[in-house]
């Protein structure tokens, strides 16, 4: 948002405002004060105008200046109903040099997840891409997952949603409460009653960079999370927060996640205890499927910069660092 908008959003937040008074504050023209307040009431924003001035009688449900309005984070956002991918946008605006713009949008059609899989983005969710530029070296980027991950879980449990964190890129709400006769798989030997994906899916993350060795140009951490959406809207084994609690209101979760994920991007060292203790993956049998094996066993740690640590069953302790993670019932 332009910073005299902003200026007199917080203004008109205050109480009603005389259009002279806010002009001279400003040090803008009375009629540059008109034209922002035009613009607001246009992005959705109720402005009155009465006898003591200007005055904010309400915020638009969603879109970029609403989510702008009262972040305690310094994001500007982009916002679009329908994208292709927010993460291609981002790219854009990252080439462009932009930082700190986060692509908000609410549907896609062309989101991606890892590995080129489809990402199901219908109307409703929140969808997102921060385009960041951390002062962090380049193999500490996967930090960023795991800090992204972390921020989605305390939204969505500020929410009410009993959100954990499935390694590396999942937040799940845990089958618990859940059926997961539909989630079980086969192969590898393990039988397929052992075998769970570990709950629904509520979010994922794919995490994107551009850098040299020794040096990170951007990072965009794409997020996907169901919210406002049916379950029959979404693939077999996703969950939403419209599913798990009702419909949240969006505006205020991505403000939620955003200051989150500002507190935790340039401390991995924190995003990682974060996660640790919101795990689902932690102290559960896994499976992790490398692109040339896999690998079975205890998950007992998670190490810098964001690394599965197996202790296989003879012992050995081996660290993944990208996978697709299933969680196995213990034998
Ligand atoms: C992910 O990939 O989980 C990363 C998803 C990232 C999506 C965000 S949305 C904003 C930004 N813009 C983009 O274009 N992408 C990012 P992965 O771990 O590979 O999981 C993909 C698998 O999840 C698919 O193969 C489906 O099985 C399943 N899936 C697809 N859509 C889903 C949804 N909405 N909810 C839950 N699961 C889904």
């Amino acid at each position: 948002m332009n910073d005299t908008r902003r200026a007199v959003l917080e203004r008109l937040a205050d109480g009603p405002v005389p259009g002279p008074e806010l002009a001279d504050d400003l040090g803008v023209s009375r009629n540059a004060v008109w034209k922002h307040v035009e613009a607001l009431r246009e992005a959705g924003f109720e402005i009155d105008s009465g006898d003591d001035g200007y005055d904010l009688a309400g915020v638009p449900e969603y879109g970029g200046l609403a989510v702008e309005f009262g972040l305690d984070a310094p994001f500007e956002i982009e916002y679009h109903d329908v994208v292709g991918s927010t993460n291609d946008r981002a790219r854009e605006l990252a080439d462009e040099e932009a930082s700190d713009v986060v692509v908000l949008a609410d549907e896609q059609t062309g989101s991606r997840g890892r590995l080129d899989r489809e990402w199901s983005a219908p109307s409703g969710g929140v969808w997102m891409s921060p385009v960041l530029r951390p002062s962090l070296a380049p193999a500490s980027v996967p930090a960023l997952t795991l800090a992204g991950a972390v921020a989605i879980t305390d939204a969505a449990r500020e929410a009410g949603v009993p959100a954990e964190i499935k390694w590396p890129n999942d937040v799940l709400v845990s089958e618990a409460n859940e059926n997961s006769e539909d989630e079980r798989s086969e192969s590898s030997g393990v039988s397929p009653n052992e075998v769970g994906r570990g709950g629904k899916k509520l979010a994922g993350i794919l995490t994107e960079m551009e850098g040299e060795a020794d040096r990170v140009s951007w990072v965009i951490v794409g997020i996907g999370v169901n919210a406002n959406i049916s379950a029959e809207d979404l693939p077999e084994g996703a969950t939403s927060i419209r599913e798990e609690v009702g419909d949240v209101d969006r505006r205020v979760f991505v403000q939620r996640l955003l200051e989150r994920l500002d507190e935790l991007r340039d401390d991995p060292e924190s995003a990682i205890e974060a996660w640790r203790e919101r795990s689902a993956t932690l102290g559960q049998r896994v499976r992790v499927e490398l692109p040339d094996r896999e690998v079975v066993g205890e998950a007992v740690d998670v190490a810098f910069p964001g690394a599965l640590v197996v202790e296989t069953d003879d012992g050995e302790r081996v660290r993944v660092h990208a996978g697709d993670c299933e969680h196995l019932r213990p034998v």
